[in-house]
């Protein structure tokens, strides 16, 4: 090899080095927290910028509520009815950047009901959403939503770049046989929840045990996964402090459209004692415990949080 092919060589590998840098840095870490302590994801910020700025863009949106933002984003100028409330997360399941596993985008739309400021219309109960889905960044891209008639599945066609109806009106079977819980919390769970998840793992042929555990790390995927096979997905608070329940995922962008798609599929969702939609939101970023799915699955889980 010559001394100038050699040196060619070397510029294209340092080139692709750059490149694959540069790809690695983009899925990383962006330094510091959200507010709700997460840490903040170069593709968070990229994602939240993208929803803000194509919502505005759109004149149906008053405000705009999402995970990346103290404070609702008023957007009420400009040309359009501005009738609606979104409360969004812009990228659900961070933690899976860095290994190029799945992750999501969470929406949830309500009536702006002419408020201005239109933020606070966001609060309130999950029942005064009007629609509410995901889209899923999988194998395939996945769009699935409910306008309250049903719960409706698409598929990104990337020849044409449309979305197709490829799942119709969803159902959840009534029972399942997976399960969806970080296990590793098991000790801080409240005690019914433990003996729920004991009695899952226990064999019993009559009744399908013991359950397989499923957990990606990304509700929209567990959501997801359960929508169409059922069983159930669990987020359940940390009750190390019963006086003081400590929950992880957010209402108004997380549970409430995750719950109200759920409904709308035949499936059911609670926090082990209460309907998650009927759960009034006080706070832009609130948190609550979260157990949803196949409807004989939530009500069993309902009957262990009784006992
Ligand atoms: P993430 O923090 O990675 O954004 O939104 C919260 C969420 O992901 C859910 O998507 C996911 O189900 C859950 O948190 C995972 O939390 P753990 O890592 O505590 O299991």
């Amino acid at each position: 090899m010559t001394l100038e092919a050699h040196l060619a060589e070397q510029q294209t590998l340092l080139a692709s080095r750059e490149q694959a840098r540069a790809m690695r840095d983009q899925l990383g870490y962006a330094g510091g927290t959200n507010l709700t302590g997460d840490q903040v994801k170069k593709l968070d910020v990229w994602g939240h910028e993208i929803m803000t700025a194509a919502l505005r863009k759109t004149g149906a949106c008053a405000a705009l509520v999402s995970e990346e933002a103290p404070e609702p984003i008023e957007m009420a100028e400009g040309e359009g009815p501005h009738a609606l409330v979104v409360a969004c997360d812009p990228v659900d399941g961070s933690s899976n950047l860095d290994v190029n596993g799945t992750v999501g985008t969470i929406f949830s739309l309500r009536p702006s009901k002419g408020m201005d400021p239109a933020g606070p219309a966001a609060l309130g109960p999950g029942t005064e959403q009007v629609a509410a889905g995901y889209v899923m960044y999988g194998p395939a891209t996945s769009l699935v939503y409910t306008a309250g008639h049903g719960t409706h599945g698409f598929t990104l066609d990337h020849a044409t770049g449309q979305f197709l109806l490829t799942h119709p009106n969803i159902r959840v079977p009534k029972k399942g046989k997976i399960y969806g819980i970080n296990e590793g919390n098991f000790s801080t769970w409240h005690p019914g929840q433990r003996a729920f998840v004991e009695h899952l793992r226990t064999p019993d042929k009559a009744t399908g045990r013991p359950y397989s555990l499923r957990y990606s790390g990304a509700m929209v995927a567990d959501v997801h996964r359960t929508l169409l096979e059922g069983g159930i997905f669990m987020y359940p608070a940390d009750m190390r402090d019963p006086a003081k329940p400590k929950a992880k995922l957010r209402l108004l962008y997380e549970a409430a459209p995750m719950s109200m798609v759920a409904e709308q599929a035949g499936g059911r969702s609670t926090t082990g004692t209460e309907r998650v939609l009927d759960i009034k939101a006080t706070e832009y970023h609130q948190r609550v415990s979260i157990l949803v799915g196949s409807p004989d699955d939530v009500a069993l889980v309902e009957e262990f949080y009784r006992r």
